[in-house]
């Protein structure tokens, strides 16, 4: 007799192609032996065998598509493996050992105990007996001591003696720490919670209608389009967390109002948008359009300002961004208050985040700052369905008690909302304490399992576990079991713990809601580890959807997937739209109503457009200068937001202590150590600079916070972030693309760049590549300037386009520590252009009038090519042309944009890149250098029509001085003169002994390895 072995499930996935046979006919196979390997759009595995015994027979064949319940191999079943299950491997062996030893201690603990209790006489509270309570009669005085202390003087007397207890026993040498947790319970007593005022059967009906309609708008686009993906189960599980909300708590900004601001859990999405149907925002064509944004019109995949600029707010489905990037908002939101720039509204910041992004180090990162801030404008909804893309998030522990010691232990007020009203009566009727005992001791893994499973099964994994918690429900049917609800599912528990939060006064607060992930999607998707990218529903799920939420649609809808909105007439659309109205009109939402900031006047940068004569200085100084120059200027000086990452020194900002203050929530609290110095360290409440710690995620956080307050405070702000350049795109790049998508506006100034002009600091500070990084981002504008002349120019006109004509793009420019004196710009009408273009030319040799090159420079390397250029000049009779080039990656924009116009009107003159304009009549070959890595300048590349070499810094930086580091990267005066004759002589215009010699002439090593491989 043979067995079959099918292809077992495998998700989401149909007709997955077999990719490699990993058996033949004949074979002896074992258990858990693969067979073959299938391979979907997304991944490959492999398929075990689930029968020991001889391949009989092979179905398939490489190339097949298969499915579910496809047959694949024949099996004659070996007599072996019967015996096989009945050997206890010797582990499990163990395993079994240990447990009843266990069991056995557990069983001597149980009935010393139940000897004790049986001595007391019938205690009103029998305390539950904990392991390692060695004298449970003495406990149960002390406890109801406290209980006679909280009857008589309340919950504040009884807290502050707990605390004299704590102390005195650290003090006596019990130097235990006391754990941040409390039981596995709702934080809000049930008396205490205060009462909705909402109509819960309408605002049932209409979570129930946007409960639908999401996930109808996903399963219609993936029906369409099986690519396009999206998600059910997030949304699901968080509808009455974003309900509540949006029916009572989110205020929409308006002409009497701020807004509150929310961040939205990305994938939750669907939902928000299916509410905006309801509102009337959006259409069925748009709801139908959902993940297609190509054509205008459709709904961006998740939260994106860039993609859909008058709706969302914040990108948060990079996870971890979000928590990290509402936490600076709130602090920013204070800053513009206490800096008297916006007015007090008491308005909110709400974070609505997952449970396992909560693993992301960045979401917990900063929460220690939002306690130390007192930011009791901001609001985490933590929604714990206890899984996340894989599996669950904590299975042998506990998220949401996790969640709470990180959060209490940070400063923050915590509120739990585990269990919904279902659960009140049982545990009002604990007197036992089992029922919280069994709450404390279920791990995540078993609670999702229960609600994979059925009301049966959670009465017998559950309360089955003690004969006290058994007898607590045995008056309710399993139904009745299945029904208790979790906090974050019950409008009412929600509704209590938002009306705490909102209230909460001088600290953060987190709500840490449990819910079920993929909520009422019945079998296939509710509390499985597939819920995540559960995209499709087949008609029996989609019925059972419907009937499960009450949703008013005929079988025949249900099976077209029709939308379902009622009349506007309707209860639940004039309910709905009532609820916004009362709190400001609709959200999310984006909009600005701010001014505009006028650019300040040419003169303000005139003394940075002279010569500096003798007096050298870096660009970073320039910088500084400029911007202290601005802060005379009245419109610029109070919109800008100098934000340093503990730096302020390096870069020779420490004179801006005094002069505008560190912002300091609370002031200055003590007198600095520096207080008879100049630049003395002054923290003041209204203080103008976000001095960061060593914390470029956070510095950038408020970079975003300020880059974006033309929207979301309706106040232009100029956010001047100044870094280590090594540490900006490469640490933080996913903030940076964030704050672009975000549409931020400002500064981002790299400092101490180059691979070799910041000296000795070595491989892991010294950047050559962030051009390229920042070039990444489609509207990020990036300069390289050598000259302070040039980075005036540059900031002029990013102040202009930015921040007066309001374009939505932001600036990267790189600054250097290096020290040398600044021509005076030249007087070339164009040159103001030319570096706002990319490059300029900067000074000509003619001297020979023979042989000439052209040579491209940035940034310090620019000096290099001079030099070079003299040598070449005066040793060699060697002509050339010097270009500045501010920037490659401007250039490059404008390079391919020319190319694709001519290339798409072949009948059309063609136009000219500026490279070409620039290059194209000039004599003799191009070598352009820079202080980054060789792809820098190779960008230009195919917009030249002539022979153009690059020299750059590729390979990992070290310490030494400039001058050996130049030379080791090949980019100094020296090697410039011997590769700029090799250029002359590979093109045949000199003879390649002038090259050889210079090579000799200047000790270059031909031998060296390239330094990419030293
Ligand atoms: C930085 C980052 N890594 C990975 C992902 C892919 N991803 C999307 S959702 C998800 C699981 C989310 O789980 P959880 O935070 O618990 O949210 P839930 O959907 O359960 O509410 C993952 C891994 C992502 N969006 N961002
Ligand atoms: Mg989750």
């Amino acid at each position: 007799m043979s067995e079959k072995l099918l292809v077992p499930d495998i998700g989401d996935f149909d007709k997955v192609e077999v990719i490699e046979l990993l058996v033949k006919e004949g074979d002896e196979i074992k258990v858990n032996d693969p067979i073959v390997t299938i391979e979907s759009d997304k991944s490959s595995v492999e398929i075990p065998s689930t029968i020991s015994g001889k391949i009989k027979s092979i179905s398939i064949k490489v190339g097949d598509k298969v499915s579910k319940g496809d047959l694949l191999l024949n099996i004659t079943p070996s007599n072996s493996s019967k015996s096989e299950e009945k050997i206890i491997p010797k582990d499990t062996e163990n395993l079994i050992k240990e447990a009843e030893r266990a069991l056995k201690e557990n069983e001597k603990v149980k009935t010393q105990s139940q000897n004790k209790i049986i001595r007391q006489e019938k205690p009103e509270i029998i305390q539950v007996v904990n392991k390692g309570d060695i004298d449970p009669i003495e406990t149960k005085e002390w406890l109801e001591s406290l209980s006679a202390v909280i009857e008589k003087d309340g919950d504040n007397r009884a807290h502050y003696l707990i605390k004299e207890l704590m102390n005195k026993a650290y003090m006596e040498g019990v130097n235990i720490p006391y754990t941040q947790n409390t039981p596995y319970i709702n934080t809000i007593p049930v008396n205490e919670e205060q009462k909705s005022t909402g109509d819960q059967n309408v605002e049932r009906r209409i979570r129930s209608l946007i409960r639908w309609n999401a996930a109808a708008m996903v399963v219609r686009a993936n029906k369409k389009f099986p690519e396009l993906g999206g998600h059910i189960g997030t949304f699901a599980s968080a509808a009455t967390l974003y309900d509540v909300g949006m029916n009572h708590f989110f205020r929409a900004k308006n002409n009497n109002f701020g807004g509150d601001l929310v961040y939205f859990q990305g994938h939750s999405a669907p939902g928000i948008y299916a509410r905006a149907f309801l509102e009337g925002r959006l259409n069925e064509k748009q709801l139908d359009n959902f993940r297609q944004e190509v054509r205008p019109g459709g709904l961006s995949s998740y939260p994106h300002p860039w993609l859909m600029p008058d709706f969302w707010q914040f990108p948060t489905v990079s996870m971890g961004l979000g928590p990290m990037l509402a936490i600076y908002q709130a602090r920013y939101m204070k800053y513009l208050i206490n800096r008297g720039l916006i007015k007090d509204e008491g308005r909110k910041v709400w974070a609505f985040l997952g449970d396992g992004e909560m693993d992301e180090p960045e979401s917990l990162g900063a929460i220690g700052l939002a306690a130390r801030e007192k930011l009791d404008n901001l609001i985490f909804v933590v929604n714990c369905n206890l899984q996340r893309l894989d599996g669950p998030v904590r299975g042998n522990g506990k998220i949401i008690q996790e969640l709470e010691g990180s959060f209490r232990g940070a400063g923050w007020n915590v509120i739990k909302v585990i269990w919904g009203s279902y659960w009140d009566p049982l545990l009002a009727n604990d007197k036992t304490g089992h029922l919280v005992k069994v709450m404390n001791e279920t791990v995540d893994g078993e609670y999702q399992a229960m609600k994979a499973r059925d009301g049966a099964y959670v009465r017998e994994k559950f309360f089955g576990k003690f004969p006290e918690t058994r007898e607590l429900i045995s008056s309710l049917s399993d139904k009745d079991v299945w029904r208790l609800n979790r906090g974050g599912h019950d409008p009412h528990k929600v509704f209590a713990a938002y009306d705490k939060a909102v209230k909460n006064i001088g600290s953060p607060t987190v709500v840490i809601a449990k819910t079920i992930k993929g909520y009422g999607m019945g079998k296939t998707g509710e509390s499985v580890n597939t819920t995540h990218q559960t995209k499709k529903l087949d008609i029996d799920d989609l019925l059972y959807y419907r009937d499960r939420f009450d949703v008013p649609l005929t079988d025949e809808q249900v099976k077209k997937i029709e939308y379902y909105k009622p009349d506007e007439k309707s209860i639940e659309i004039k309910y709905l739209k009532e609820r916004r109205h009362q709190l400001g009109g609709f959200i999310p939402a984006r909009s600005t109503f701010a001014k505009p900031i006028k650019a300040p006047s040419k003169d303000i940068f005139d003394n940075m457009k002279v010569s500096t004569g003798e007096k050298e200085m870096s660009t970073t100084m320039a910088l500084v200068r400029m911007l202290t120059n601005l802060l005379r200027d009245k419109n610029v000086a109070p919109r800008l937001v100098p934000i340093i990452p503990d730096e302020a020194r390096t870069f020779g900002m420490e004179g801006f202590f005094q002069k505008i203050g560190i912002y300091a929530h609370e002031g200055q609290k003590y007198e600095p150590e520096d207080s008879a110095q100049l630049s003395s360290y002054r923290e003041d409440k209204n203080g103008q600079v976000l001095e960061e710690g060593i914390n470029e995620a956070g510095a950038m956080s408020s970079w975003i916070a300020a880059g974006t307050s033309y929207t979301n405070h309706d106040i232009e702000m100029i956010p001047i972030y100044i870094f280590y350049s090594m540490f900006g795109f490469q640490r933080i790049g996913d903030f940076a693309w964030a704050g672009a998508d975000s549409q931020s506006r400002g500064f981002l100034i790299g400092a101490t760049a180059g691979r070799t002009t910041l000296a000795g600091e070595g491989l892991q500070h010294q950047d050559g590549h962030s051009h390229l990084l920042a070039s990444t981002i489609p509207n990020c504008v990036t300069y390289d300037p050598t000259f302070h002349y040039e980075l005036a120019v540059i900031f002029r006109e990013g102040l202009k386009r930015m921040h007066e004509k309001r374009e939505n793009i932001f600036y990267y420019i790189t600054t250097m520590n290096e020290n040398y004196s600044h021509p005076e710009m030249p007087k070339d009408k164009n040159c103001e252009e030319g570096i706002l273009r990319g490059m300029y030319k900067i000074k000509e040799f003619t001297k020979n009038k023979k042989t000439k090159i052209q040579l491209l420079g940035s940034g310090t390397i620019l000096r290099e090519m001079i030099k070079g250029a003299e040598i070449l000049q005066n040793e060699y009779q060697i002509d050339s042309e010097i270009w500045s080039v501010t920037s490659f990656n401007e250039l490059r924009k404008d390079g391919m944009e020319v190319e694709r116009y001519n290339l798409l009107n072949p009948d059309k003159e063609p136009k000219k890149s500026y490279v070409e304009e620039c290059l194209g009549q000039t004599e003799g070959p191009i070598m352009a250098a820079s202080d980054y890595m060789r792809i820098n300048s190779d960008q230009i590349r195919p917009y030249v029509n002539k022979a153009f070499y690059s020299l750059g810094t590729d390979g990992f930086g070290r310490s030494d001085t400039r001058k050996n580091l130049r030379n080791f990267f090949e980019v100094d005066k020296e090697h410039i003169v011997a590769y700029g004759l090799s250029v002359l002589a590979k093109e045949q215009l000199i003879a390649s002994k002038y090259a050889s010699d210079a090579i000799k002439k200047y000790n270059i090593d031909s031998k060296k390895p390239i330094p990419t491989k030293l």
